[in-house]
């Protein structure tokens, strides 16, 4: 089960009491008091975990609860604070709060419609590590806090303050410097398989991937690249048809898009023209991003090829390759270079090498 996109109730720990007590010890029928302080509720802390790659665990979990604190005790010792709720993220994780939820009650608001206004309040992407989403409560203090000349033996103490508690619409949208775009069965997901190491299923037949997948491109020199692949795109996709443009959000943020287009199938600048209409029709700038087009499958038909080229879709010199024998991927790896790194880089290092997709991050 992919999930990317979930509603959580969250609620930090309440902070613990403070004491009331007074010393007591052998000639010293009157001791002064000594109430502790009560100890800090736990926070609740989101954690960037690049080992992760969708939000199934809070789909699963969705009430969230951080440790109290412990009351104070006599001999002013302080309770002990609340352990922090850690709670793992995949990169790329936007976080709102859905609004006018109750600051208290748990009973879960049902999840808000994608277009809906949200108040956004993070967004953990790299450098970002760590966010606290809610602060635990301070604990209360004891009643030696409250001794004065007046009041040699106050009996007071605070309650310690409640933890901060909210919903949360926390949606995954991955990050990746590349997004494979193309029809079901393009070869989008053995074109990933050949340039990383990642392993996404592939087979004969439309829509082999519901889920997103990324990997890694990496260079001898250290350079990386990240490379997203997603379910096919179809006509009227943005009408909901197919997946959907469900998963179109997950190319949202490429820096570059990598039109995959099937020389075997149909006429390859048909779909070319059908994935920009869907892409404009979907929006959220996609339309406007840097793209590459690229020809698969150059081992079954050739005569594609060249009016493929002729033609210039968007513009663009398209490349060719064949993720099946692997021809063609040299290239397409340092066009990727060429139009992401800034700084031109020595040919002797332009093959790039695989490395595990588990090092994302
Ligand atoms: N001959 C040949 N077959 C290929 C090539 N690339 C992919 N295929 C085949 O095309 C079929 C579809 O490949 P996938 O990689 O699953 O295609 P996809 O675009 O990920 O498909 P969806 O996940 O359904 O959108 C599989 O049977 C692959 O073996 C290629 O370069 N040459
Ligand atoms: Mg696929």
């Amino acid at each position: 089960m992919f999930v990317d996109r979930v509603r959580i109730f969250v609620k930090a720990g309440d902070g613990g009491r403070g004491c009331v007590s007074f010393r007591r010890a052998p000639y010293e029928p009157h001791g002064g008091p000594d109430g502790g302080d009560g100890g800090k509720g736990g926070d609740v802390v989101l954690v960037l975990d690049p080992h992760r790659n969708d939000l199934s665990h809070l789909f699963l979990a969705p009430h969230q609860v951080a440790q109290d604190g412990r009351p104070g005790m006599g001999a002013t010792k302080a309770g002990r604070k609340g352990a922090e709720l850690v709670l793992p993220i995949p990169p790329g994780t936007v976080v709102s709060r859905i609004p006018g939820s109750p600051e208290q009650g748990s009973k879960l608001l049902p999840l808000p419609p994608r277009d809906a206004e949200l108040d956004r309040v993070a967004d953990l992407t790299p450098p970002t590590r760590r966010f606290v989403l809610c602060q635990g409560g301070r604990g209360g203090w004891g009643n030696w806090h409250f001794r004065g000349p007046r009041n040699q033996a106050p009996r007071r103490a605070d309650p310690g303050k409640p933890g901060e508690s909210g919903q949360f619409v926390l949606e995954l949208k991955l990050l990746a410097d590349i997004g494979l775009v193309g029809l079901p069965n393009a070869g989008k997901s053995s074109l990933l398989r050949r340039l990383t190491s990642a392993e996404p299923k592939v087979a004969d037949y439309p829509f082999t991937t519901l889920s997103p997948t990324v990997g890694v491109l990496e260079w001898p020199d250290g350079h990386r690249l990240t490379v997203a692949d997603i379910p096919g795109l179809i006509r009227d996709a943005h009408l909901g048809k197919g997946l959907g443009d469900e998963f179109l959000r997950h190319v949202e943020r490429c820096r570059l898009l990598l039109f995959v287009l099937d020389l075997s199938g149909r006429d390859p600048l048909d779909d070319f023209h059908l994935l920009r209409r869907e892409l404009e029709a979907y929006g959220h700038g996609l339309a406007e991003r840097p793209f590459l087009v690229v020809g698969n499958k150059t081992d079954l038909r050739t005569a594609r090829r060249a009016a493929l080229r002729r033609a210039r879709p968007g513009g663009e010199e398209p490349r060719f390759v064949s993720a099946l024998t692997g021809e063609g991927i040299t290239e397409l790896t340092t066009a990727f270079r060429h139009r992401l790194d800034p700084h031109p880089f020595p040919a002797s290092r332009q093959e790039a090498v695989c490395v595990s997709a588990e090092e994302i991050g």
